[in-house]
């Protein structure tokens, strides 16, 4: 055993990953996906030509933050769910020029990161992070209490979320936020199942090797003998739940051990890794009532298929 090139393994994960192979529906929570590597390979998949939801978000913050700045007004504070690593961050704060931005992150470590990277952008903008998990209401820094919040939660991840957790997650910002503040969220439209399974399955396999890095993580990570080889990415759409599923599918009987259990799978059964919700018009409203938002505003890309929307407390 090479104890010093194993990191320490996060007992959470050991936990999901041995629960999610145990159940007879076997699934692994997506958030385990984002090690360094995931991370990086998802920032290869917001690349390819077939991924249209990173451009698509991009471009609509690109034309719209004016009106957003404008119905917010000055001086508001941007709240941002996720630490911001993205350049989706600097054009909503370009626009809006708002009196201080607090990033909300649950790991420490991305949190420095993003805000150092901020901060040398605008070096004069008061940056308050906060390390916490926004799935529950949480205390906003004393020096923001007084202004207008501006949540921000780009790139549809929301529709990670099942519709009961999206719902417990906006009112949680609702809680967070205060009644009266404001939402900008992005939210993925429902389409054809042609492009839907393209950009979930892009030809270069980057998408799959994202997917398949979970079972590099569970070896690494958790002492794991899984037969890597013996597994393919699989996107499939769920048109009862309509969203797009991750698997991965075993292509042969396989016997693997993680952190000392031993499991079975038989070819054709899969690991369910990822959801990703799509919402018509009708159903993102819904969803941000639901929650204890009123939309007041939605832009769309062309063709409508994407959406963000602007909602208030
Ligand atoms: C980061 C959740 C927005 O669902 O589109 C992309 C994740 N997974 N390709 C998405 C993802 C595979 C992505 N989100």
């Amino acid at each position: 055993m090479d104890v010093l090139r194993r990191p320490p393994a996060d007992p959470a994960f050991r936990a999901d990953v041995l629960a999610g192979l145990t159940a007879p529906i076997r699934a692994i929570p997506a958030r385990w996906l984002y090690d360094r590597r995931g991370s990086e390979l998802f920032e290869a998949i917001t690349q390819l030509p077939e991924y249209y939801p990173t451009r698509a978000d991009t471009a609509l913050l690109e034309q719209h933050a004016a009106a957003v700045a404008e119905i917010v007004g000055t001086g508001d504070v941007v709240v941002e769910f996720g630490s911001g690593s993205s350049t989706k961050t600097p054009i909503l704060l370009r626009a809006t020029s708002p009196a201080a931005y607090v990033p909300v992150d649950i790991s420490g470590d991305f949190l420095r990161e993003s805000s150092a990277a901020l901060q040398s952008i605008f070096p004069d903008l008061p940056l308050y992070p906060v390390e916490a998990d926004f799935m529950r209401p949480f205390q906003l820094p004393d020096a923001v209490a007084q202004k207008t919040k501006l949540g921000f939660f780009p790139g549809s991840t929301i529709g990670n979320m099942v519709p009961g957790t999206a719902v417990d997650l906006l009112r949680a910002m609702r809680q967070t936020l205060g009644v009266g503040s404001f939402l900008l969220i992005a939210m993925d439209r429902v389409k054809s199942v042609e492009t839907l399974l393209a950009a979930y399955d892009d030809s270069q396999g980057v998408t799959a090797e994202f997917n398949l890095n979970l079972l590099h993580r569970i070896n690494r990570e958790l002492d794991g003998s899984i037969p890597v080889g013996a597994f393919r990415h699989r996107a499939v759409w769920n048109d009862g739940f309509s969203r797009i599923e991750m698997h991965l599918e075993a292509l042969r009987d396989v016997r693997f051990e993680v952190d000392g259990c031993a499991f079975e799978m038989r070819a054709g059964e899969t690991i369910h890794t990822e959801n990703s919700h799509k919402y018509g018009r009708r159903d993102a409203r819904l969803l941000l009532t639901a929650g204890g938002w009123t939309v007041t505003n939605e832009w769309t890309a062309e063709g409508d298929s994407f959406a963000i929307l602007l909602a208030r407390a």
